[in-house]
């Protein structure tokens, strides 16, 4: 075996384990937490079984699993097969998107614009209408009951502080809603139980409240807000603003509680500023207490929001100390303990819901809800499980996924003689978040881990400057993890969540009655005709509509006529219902181009400001025929 052997028991990886006892108990010895000696590690390591599972699907086979895999400044979400790791899909969001016509097609333009608050859609007049880039970090299907439930998936946008929600059934996004008074929506979980319910999501930087120009540069005057999102209907339902920041969000099992890590108690605006503390905190929030308060009207309304004050003494919120700069915070499929990782400490702090009662009840202090503290290594950021009672948490630093058991770390706490780590994998490099399949809910099942490294360096052909990140894929089922597949991928994988194919339901192809394309069905029974038998062109002074359905290989329309300076929306329904037969709508030389699935409707709306032929033509590959598959824009000149 090489020195870059990825198997769990490589010799780099024994080197590591065994110098670790040395090293380690040394730096533990605070915690309370004595090391075994290399030897026992040694021989628990040969005695160790990796699993046995294969990152191959045969050509023909399906994945068993769907991995919705973020994408960071790309804006969108991607869906990838698991074990594969085959990129299948990806459905733009906060992007704009040449193939599908997302942020084009009317229909588009409605998502990306109707949750908007009135003054950023007036800002976006000047700027082409909807905002052209997002950061998607953290894609989470909606629950019901402790599981996923196939109904939605909800993400965020960082970088202009909206939510989305995409549907499950047709793999497209139908609502955006911007969350005012908070700024840059950073972690966003869902509520497990009963339903989802609500979408909790941190406001991560903070701003005066309201930011309207004064207290400039007095940050004491800065609040970050913590905002509850219901995700049936897309509006906010409450906002609670609180001391520090706010960085990522995990919620119970139990519906009562949900809890968002701070690294910036501080409020400071440097790096030096936010790290001085040794001490953040997380905050954790009662649903019950905040819904009563808002019920009784105790809620300031800003914005059309109920906002209440969940700074230090509030009945609220609950600050439990933890050390420097927490960052991911994940609940374990047994619903009762909660990893916060330590980021800039090397520990993990485990909560036990169980306690919060008591700590809101001032029984215990906050800090009594902390059962366990191991010292995994540096740069702790997320944690994922697999139902067994195991934690894997990235260490960013060393570029690790560290195996630790909780009951261990546990009876550690507590002065017990035993090591709660159980294996270190290198892993290729920094990773940020890792998942394991179902591992977000109570069905975790223990199978696989993917790890989304943040760098790949010299593991990919070189591609130039910019390299592609790297997901590797870790067979958990065994005693001892091991790399079974590395794939790269464009920027950039925050956030993925497994989710088993059983709990996914998707359509084969559209149902005409869908909402997406009320408008059309709303203006082609004003205009008196029926979507799907349209091939006609309803002129009327500056305007043209022009309907059209589409059966391979063929618009029903081989030309229309428009007048110079109209503006024209063209409506065009795919009435093929043969699973996979998509077309598409290319108008050359006039910036137009959209995709129609089968037994969809998409429309679009321009000027027609250049007189003369213009050619429009399919461009999703759907027949023998399909070059020929195209007609024609005829643009009558302006008169003089
Ligand atoms: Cu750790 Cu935005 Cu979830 Cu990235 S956050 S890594
Ligand atoms: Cu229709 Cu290609």
């Amino acid at each position: 075996m090489s020195e870059h052997d990825d198997s769990g028991v490589s010799r780099r990886n024994l080197f590591k384990f065994a110098a670790a006892g040395g090293v380690g108990a040394a730096l533990a010895a605070g915690a309370g937490r004595i090391l075994p000696g290399a030897a026992e590690a040694q021989q628990r390591q040969q005695q160790a079984r990796p699993g046995q599972q294969s990152a191959e699907v045969p050509p023909g086979q399906l994945d068993e699993y769907y991995v919705f895999s973020s994408s960071g400044q790309s804006g969108e979400v991607r869906i990838l097969g698991l074990p594969s790791m085959r990129e299948l899909m990806r459905i733009p969001v906060f992007n704009r998107d040449s193939a599908t016509g997302w942020g084009q097609t009317n229909e588009s333009l409605k998502v990306l614009t109707s949750g908007l608050m009135p003054e950023t859609r007036k800002r976006l007049e000047k700027r082409g209408g909807i905002w052209m880039n997002g950061d998607l970090h953290h894609p989470h299907p909606s629950f019901t009951d402790g599981t996923y439930d196939g109904r939605y998936l909800f993400a965020n946008d960082k970088a202009n502080t909206r939510i989305c929600r995409i549907r499950l059934d047709t793999m497209k996004c139908d609502r955006i809603l911007e969350v005012p008074n908070a700024h840059d929506i950073h972690g966003l979980r869902l509520q497990k139980y009963p339903r989802t319910g609500y979408v909790f999501a941190n406001g991560e930087h903070e701003a005066p409240l309201p930011n309207d120009g004064k207290s400039l540069d007095d940050p004491k005057q800065y609040r970050a807000l913590f905002n509850a999102v219901d995700g049936d209907t897309m509006k906010v339902a409450w906002q609670v603003i609180v001391d520090g920041n706010l960085d990522n969000v995990d919620a119970d099992y139990q519906g009562k509680y949900c809890f968002s890590t701070c690294y910036n108690s501080e409020m400071g605006v440097n790096t030096a500023e936010m790290t001085a503390n040794e001490q953040d905190w997380v905050v954790v929030f009662n649903i019950k207490r905040i819904e009563e308060a808002v019920k009784a009207g105790k809620a300031r309304m800003m914005n059309g929001v109920p906002v209440l004050d969940g700074r230090h003494g509030s009945p609220y919120t609950l600050y439990i100390p933890i050390s420097n700069s927490p960052h991911g915070i994940n609940t374990a499929p047994d619903g009762i303990h909660v990893t916060v990782n330590g980021k800039l400490s090397p520990t993990v702090s485990v909560m036990d819901v169980r306690k919060l009662d008591d700590a809101f009840a001032g029984k215990i202090k906050p800090r009594d809800v902390i059962v366990a503290e191991p010292q995994l290594g540096l740069g702790p950021l997320h944690t994922a499980y697999d139902g067994r009672g195991n934690a894997y948490t990235t260490l960013f630093l060393d570029s690790q996924v560290c195996k630790w058991n909780i009951d261990k770390a546990i009876r550690a706490y507590k002065g017990e003689q035993v090591d709660p780590i159980v294996q270190k994998l290198d892993v290729h490099y920094q990773p940020g978040h890792n998942h394991s399949s179902m591992g977000q809910t109570k069905e975790a099942d223990g199978k696989w881990l993917i790890s989304l490294n943040k760098f790949s360096k010299d593991r990919y052909l070189n591609v130039g400057p910019l390299k592609p990140e790297n997901d590797q894929l870790i067979d958990i089922s065994g005693d001892v993890m091991r790399i079974v597949h590395d794939s790269p991928t464009y920027a950039e994988p925050h956030d993925a969540t497994i989710v088993h194919h059983s709990k996914i339901r998707p359509r084969h192809v559209w149902d005409r009655n869908d909402p997406m394309w009320e408008d059309a069905r709303q203006w082609a029974q004003k205009d008196g005709v029926k979507l799907e038998e349209g091939a006609t062109v309803i002129r009327e002074p500056g305007k043209a509509r022009v309907y059209m359905y589409t059966v391979a290989p063929a618009f029903s329309l081989e030309k229309f006529t428009v007048g110079q300076g109209d503006e024209v929306t063209i409506f065009i329904t795919n009435m093929d219902d043969v699973e996979d037969l998509t077309h598409g709508f290319t108008l050359s030389n006039y910036g137009v181009q959209f995709e129609i699935a089968p037994q969809a409707t998409a429309s679009v709306t321009f000027i027609a400001d250049q007189p003369g032929v213009h050619w429009f033509y399919c461009v999703w590959f759907c027949h023998a025929l399909h070059m020929e598959m195209r007609g024609r824009m005829l643009v009558e000149p302006r008169p003089a």
